[in-house]
C-alpha cells in the first residue's frame, strides 16, 4: 500500500493539462468513485491497526497533495487564458440567449390593422416632418385654432409655411386622398407628437391609428357599425358601444365611442371609474369643407373617419397604468409581451 501511495504521489506532483476538460478526467481518475486515491482509501479499511496511524497520514497527504495540484492546474489554465488576451475557452458551453418580445404597441397596431384589413381597409402611411397645409389647412383648422399654437405643436421652423411634426396621422389621410381615386378605403398608423409635459397619462410622442372611408352614400350608420365591428374583436363578442356627441375641426357630426368595460363587464369597477364604460376613439362624418378641400364633390360623397391612440387601447387591454412604460424600455415590463420565436 506505501508502494502505491508513493508512487501516486510522485504521479500527482508530475501532473499537467492543457485543457479544462483535462483537469476534469484527472479529477476523475484521481478522486472519482472509482479514482485511485479513493481506492486506496477503500483498501485502508483492511490496513493492520498497527499501520493504521501512519499509513493514515501518508494516504492523506496524498489526498491533499490531489486536490491542490487540480485547484493549481485550473487556476494556471485561467492565467494563461487570459495573458494570451483570449478569454476563449472553446470546450465551454456557451451561454444561452435571451429571447426578444415584441413591443406591447406593435403588436396592438397590428391587432388594429389586421381587423380592419378583413373589411377592406388598406394600410396607407406618411411622413412624420409635415407642413401646414397636410397637418392643418387641408383638415378645416382655423387660421387662430389653438393646435396650431407654439404651445401644442413642434415647429422645425417657422414662418409663413412652417414646417412641423404631425399632431395626428390625418396628415397621412390627407396625403391618400391625393394620391387614390374614390372609394377611399384607408387605414394610417403612425407616430405623432405633441408638446405636452409628459406624465402617467400624457406623452409628448405617441401611437395612432386613423380610418377614412369615403364613397358615395356613407352614412353614420355606417361609421356606428364599423366601430362596433371593431370593438367587439377587440375587446371581445360581448362588447357594447354608445356613441357621445364631440367636436374635431375635421368632421361634423362628431362623436367619442366607449366601449362596455371588459374588465366588470360594465357593472363598475376602478378600471372604468365606476361608470362601467372606457373611451376608445374619436370619430365623425368628414366634414364638407375637408372633403372640398382635398377636391372631392361634397354633394356627390359624403365619408366617416375615426381616429384611436394605441398606447390607450394597449393600457385598456392589458391594464397598463402608466404610458411612461411604453417608452422607457425596461426589460421587466417589455418581457410580460409575445415572445419572438
Ligand atoms: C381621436 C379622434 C379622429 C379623425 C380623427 C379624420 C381624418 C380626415 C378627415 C376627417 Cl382625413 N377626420 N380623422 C376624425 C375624427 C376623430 O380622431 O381621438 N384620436 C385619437
Amino acid at each position: 500500500m506505501r508502494d502505491k501511495i508513493e508512487k501516486l504521489l510522485s504521479e500527482v506532483e508530475q501532473l499537467a493539462a492543457k485543457r479544462e476538460q483535462e483537469v476534469e478526467e484527472i479529477r476523475i481518475r484521481l478522486l472519482g468513485k472509482k479514482g485511485s486515491i479513493t481506492q486506496l482509501f477503500d483498501e485502508f479499511r483492511n490496513v493492520l491497526p498497527e499501520q493504521k496511524r501512519e499509513l493514515g497520514q501518508v494516504l492523506n497527504s496524498l489526498k491533499i497533495a490531489a486536490v491542490n495540484k487540480i485547484e493549481q492546474l485550473k487556476e494556471m489554465l485561467d492565467e494563461s487564458m487570459e495573458s494570451e488576451g483570449s478569454a476563449f475557452d472553446l470546450t465551454k458551453p456557451g451561454d444561452s440567449q435571451e429571447l426578444g418580445s415584441r413591443h406591447p404597441i406593435s403588436v396592438t397596431r397590428r391587432e388594429i390593422l389586421s381587423i380592419f384589413s378583413k373589411y377592406g381597409y388598406e394600410v396607407a402611411e406618411g411622413p412624420e416632418i409635415e407642413d401646414d397645409w397636410h397637418v392643418f389647412g387641408a383638415l378645416n383648422f382655423p387660421p387662430e385654432h389653438p393646435a396650431r399654437d407654439m404651445q401644442d405643436t413642434f415647429f422645425i421652423t417657422e414662418g409663413d409655411n412652417p414646417i412641423l411634426l404631425r399632431t395626428h396621422t390625418s396628415s397621412a389621410q390627407v396625403r391618400a386622398m391625393e394620391r387614390i381615386s374614390l372609394p377611399i378605403r384607408i387605414v394610417c398608423p403612425g407616430r405623432v407628437f405633441r408638446n405636452e409635459a409628459i406624465s402617467a397619462r400624457a406623452h409628448c410622442i405617441f401611437h395612432q391609428v386613423e380610418g377614412l372611408y369615403i364613397d358615395k352614400q356613407v352614412t353614420f350608420a355606417d361609421l356606428k357599425q364599423a366601430v362596433l365591428l371593431f370593438a367587439r374583436e377587440m375587446f371581445g363578442e360581448n362588447a357594447q358601444i354608445r356613441l357621445r356627441p364631440s367636436y374635431f375641426p375635421f368632421t361634423e357630426p362628431s362623436a367619442e365611442v366607449d366601449v362596455s368595460c371588459n374588465i366588470c363587464g360594465g357593472k363598475g369597477c376602478n378600471i372604468c371609474k365606476g361608470t362601467g364604460w372606457l373611451e376608445i376613439m374619436g370619430c365623425g362624418m368628414v366634414d364638407p369643407n375637408v372633403l372640398e378641400a382635398n377636391g372631392i364633390d361634397s354633394t356627390q360623397y359624403s365619408g366617416f373617419a375615426f381616429g384611436m391612440g394605441i398606447e390607450r387601447i394597449a393600457m385598456l387591454k392589458w391594464q397598463v397604468k402608466d404610458l411612461r412604460l411604453y417608452f422607457e424600455n425596461d426589460i421587466r415590463f417589455l418581457k410580460q409581451f409575445e415572445t419572438v420565436v
